[in-house]
């Protein structure tokens, strides 16, 4: 067999310190690697990440969409209905959620998103030192998006561990998972009941989703899974998007100072960290049938790890990948995946993006890091724990 072998472990610390040498590598070594460590292939070139992404019939979700093959293990919790099926399963709480996010519900959210993100930075230009992480990337989602849910109030802090317990959980049961898990108990059970009808407002997402068991496009069953979804995925990702974009624009004053110049900038300067750094850095699929990716020759049931983040750095694909520029044409980027999984809350984080940015810009004078900042472990997601700021009023 002539296939390019790597021993590389993407879920390792080393990795995460520093993944882009391993990262050039894999890219290099051809369309597809096989990854020895985990049994699994893997490709990190844009085209084929791309192509994977779209070829749904091939590279399938229903298997699971961590390394985990449930067609071989059950999954650890009851599987999504929208990010861990296929069509045409997957269509009918997509589409729920298609409409509960849709442009014209992000339109209702705007104001309220701004003026929210508008005080948080008033509080913050009072303090002037604070932590970009904890105090923004994390505050700011956690004050809008369980609202915009119709959540209740009670443990709302517990999204967070239960983001990082699900995205460490599509990786290999390391320590990172361990941990990870290690006081699961009051978290899922506290889990199990936000999901629920009668635990959501009568306005908002949750009921929204709810609602769409009275016109018969999801069952009373599935309801409380589709919410899972957003309690699952609508956090964590904005929390390391806006941290992303944060840890940017704080070490490049150039990008930093052309958004200050223009804040309409905002959105094109979120989308751009979104790329450059990946939160979401790797996601599976398991071939349905033989398959190709580029030269290599694929049997069916393998698992194929994903780097978006690698693809979205592809030198074949992008001019100077490894430079932040908030002026580059983002557009085909894999942060927010692609073809019918492709990220059903994108406009939602973006609009938490762009007024979290846009406040800055015409708020903040300058942003300059006066700690180290602390990397946040995770099999899935790239991010920082801790980001020590000063900034200055403009
Ligand atoms: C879900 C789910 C969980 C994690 C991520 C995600 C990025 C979706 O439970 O549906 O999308």
């Amino acid at each position: 067999m002539q296939h390019p072998v790597s021993d590389l472990d993407p879920f390792s610390k080393a990795y995460f310190d520093d993944p882009y040498p391993a990262q050039d590598r894999l890219r290099e070594a051809g369309d597809a690697v096989w990854l020895s460590r985990y049994g699994v292939w893997a490709t990190a070139r844009f085209q084929h990440v791309r192509a994977m992404l779209f070829d749904w019939k091939t590279f399938c979700s229903s298997r699971g969409v961590g390394l985990s093959d449930f067609a071989k293990e059950a999954p650890w919790r009851p599987r999504s209905i929208v990010l861990e099926v296929d069509p045409p399963v997957h269509g009918r709480a997509r589409g729920v959620l298609n409409r509960v996010l849709s442009p014209a519900a992000m339109k209702r959210l705007e104001a309220r998103f701004a003026a929210a993100a508008d005080t948080l930075v008033d509080e913050l230009l009072e303090r002037q030192h604070f932590d970009a992480i904890a105090d923004l990337a994390e505050a700011y989602p956690l004050s809008v998006f369980p609202d915009a849910l119709g959540m209740p109030r009670e443990n709302r802090d517990y999204l967070l561990p239960y983001g990082n317990m699900v995205f460490n959980a599509f990786g290999p049961r390391n320590a990172f998972f361990d941990k990870a898990v290690e006081n699961a108990a009051p978290v899922l059970d506290w889990l199990g009941k936000q999901m629920r009808r009668d635990a959501l407002a009568p306005e908002g997402f949750g009921a929204e989703i709810h609602a769409a068991v009275d016109t018969g496009e999801l069952t009373a069953e599935e309801a409380p899974l589709v919410v899972r979804s957003l309690l699952t995925a609508g956090v964590d990702t904005t929390v390391n998007g806006l941290g992303a974009a944060l840890y940017c624009l704080a070490r490049y004053p150039d990008q930093w100072q052309a958004l200050r110049a223009d804040p309409s900038l905002a959105k094109a300067a979120f989308e751009e960290a979104v790329r450059f750094e990946s939160p979401v850095q790797t996601f599976f699929r398991t071939t349905t049938r033989d398959a190709r990716i580029g030269e290599v020759e694929i049997q069916e049931g393998q698992k194929v790890l994903m780097f978006l983040g690698a693809a979205n750095r592809d030198p074949r694909q992008w001019e100077n990948p490894e430079i932040y520029d908030i002026r580059r044409k983002t557009i085909g980027h894999v942060g927010f995946g692609a073809g019918i999984h492709m990220c059903v809350g994108q406009m939602l984080a973006r609009l938490e993006g762009e007024v979290v940015l846009a406040a800055l810009a015409r708020k903040v004078a300058s942003i300059d890091i006066v700690g180290t900042p602390q990397r946040r472990y995770n099999n899935t997601l790239r991010g920082l724990s801790s980001l020590p700021v000063e900034i200055r009023a403009a």
